[in-house]
């Protein structure tokens, strides 16, 4: 098999007439049919969306327990989990909570950030395109 699906018999196509060797407008749908005059079978288009790391700063003065807390009841981690994470942080300077879509992780920093500052923690969230 080379990949291409034909239309069967029981989903006719439906040439448009005798200029369908015409040029189109990008995303006008017939993109499908360009050169070969082959009709390949629509595929929906779906996109998969960009995903984000939320990471966590190291700083001298934020508590490791209130770190572990954080990665607990915000990044539904186990406690293993957490002082895993929560050690690296402290020891690389930087590390990865988790790798969400844009808005997800735009809220789980900012429910860390307002979480710390209510703490008067300065533990420091932030994210960055995966
Ligand atoms: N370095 C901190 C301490 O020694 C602990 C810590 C870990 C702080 C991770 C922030 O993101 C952090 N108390």
């Amino acid at each position: 098999m080379n990949g291409i699906q034909p239309f069967n018999n029981d989903d006719p196509p439906d040439f448009d007439g005798p200029d369908d060797d015409q040029p189109h407008k990008p995303g006008d749908g017939q993109e499908e049919r360009r050169q070969t005059g082959i009709l390949l079978k629509p595929r929906p288009k779906t996109k998969k969306p960009s995903m984000y790391r939320v990471l966590l700063l190291n700083d001298d003065y934020t508590p490791m327990e209130f770190v572990v807390h954080v990665l607990e009841r915000f990044f539904n981690k186990t406690r293993q989990e957490a002082t895993d994470i929560m050690l690296h942080v402290h020891r690389r300077g930087v590390g990865v909570c988790g790798i969400y879509t844009y808005e997800v992780a735009e809220t789980k920093v900012a429910q860390v950030m307002d979480f710390a500052r209510a703490s008067e923690q300065p533990l420091q969230c932030t994210m960055e395109k995966e």
